[in-house]
């Protein structure tokens, strides 16, 4: 750990503001490039505290940079992980007012959500199949903070893996009734189709993100939670969007999530 507590608290505010106020900074680690891994969590973890002292609810949990070619593209080694807080949620059908966001972009993942608690270490991905109640389609649209979307895995992990919003659609599945490493996924904008992937390209399986996600908050003594709501990480490349767009992935055996940006 290289970063006192007053610099931590500051840093996760300056980070929040702004996410909450949609405007962009420059990454962290430009200007404390001693950051650690460990500092870079507590930023998190520090801004998720003070959101729920606020009232705000954290429902979840998401993967993030889970495929290699997403790794790459972002010139990152490893997945990181990041929450989700209740007014990140939206339904089917929904309008999201683009305007209280940065530079969104969208990608299609699958989301768990846990009948028990899972904790690691040593969490493996028939763990999480045995405490998965049911699977659902869903689009998650990430919005760095950081100028341009740039950055390392340090000053990510601090800006809560780009989390901004998702929404959820389609049918809830038993995870038993369906191979989620071949479950194939359609992306249109505007009608015209703009990526095309298979739930492989979340690590291998979807569900081994989740038992890798369990995994990686044991080293911060925290655990998954029953109910909670988990996306897995991009089954699709992430696609940036402008005012108007209309959003449509159709998942194989899943069904379809909509929306549009207004
Ligand atoms: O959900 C994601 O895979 C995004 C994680 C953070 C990196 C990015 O903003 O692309
Ligand atoms: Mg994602």
């Amino acid at each position: 750990m290289a970063l006192d507590k007053a610099t931590i608290e500051k840093l996760a505010k300056h980070c929040e503001d702004a996410e909450i106020n949609a405007y962009e900074i420059t990454k962290i680690t430009d200007d404390y490039p001693e950051m650690t891994y460990e500092d870079a969590f507590d930023i998190q973890w520090t801004a998720r505290r003070n959101k729920e002292a606020r009232g705000t609810k954290i429902i979840g949990m998401k993967m993030g940079l889970t495929s290699q070619a997403k790794m790459k593209q972002m010139g990152v080694e490893n997945p990181c992980y990041g929450y989700l807080a209740d007014y990140f949620a939206y339904g089917d059908g929904a309008e999201i007012e683009i305007d209280k966001l940065i530079h969104p972009k969208v990608e299609a993942e699958i989301a768990f959500v846990l009948k028990e608690d899972l904790a690691g270490p040593g969490c493996h991905i028939g763990d999480v199949i045995a405490a998965t109640d049911f699977v659902m389609p869903a689009v998650e649209v990430i919005d760095s903070r950081y100028k341009d979307f740039k950055f390392d895995l340090k000053s990510v992990i601090a800006d809560n893996s780009s989390s901004s919003r998702y929404v959820t659609g389609g049918q809830a599945r038993d995870i038993k009734d369906l191979d989620l490493k071949t479950l194939g996924v359609v992306m249109e904008i505007n009608g015209e189709i703009v990526q095309l992937g298979a739930g492989a390209a979340v690590l291998g399986h979807p569900a081994t993100s989740i038992a890798m996600l369990a995994n990686m908050m044991a080293e911060r003594g925290e655990t998954l939670k029953k109910g909670e709501y988990i996306l897995s990480g991009a089954i699709t490349a992430a696609i940036a969007v402008k005012k108007g767009d209309n959003v449509n992935v159709k998942f194989q055996d899943l069904g379809s999530v909509s929306f549009k940006f207004v």
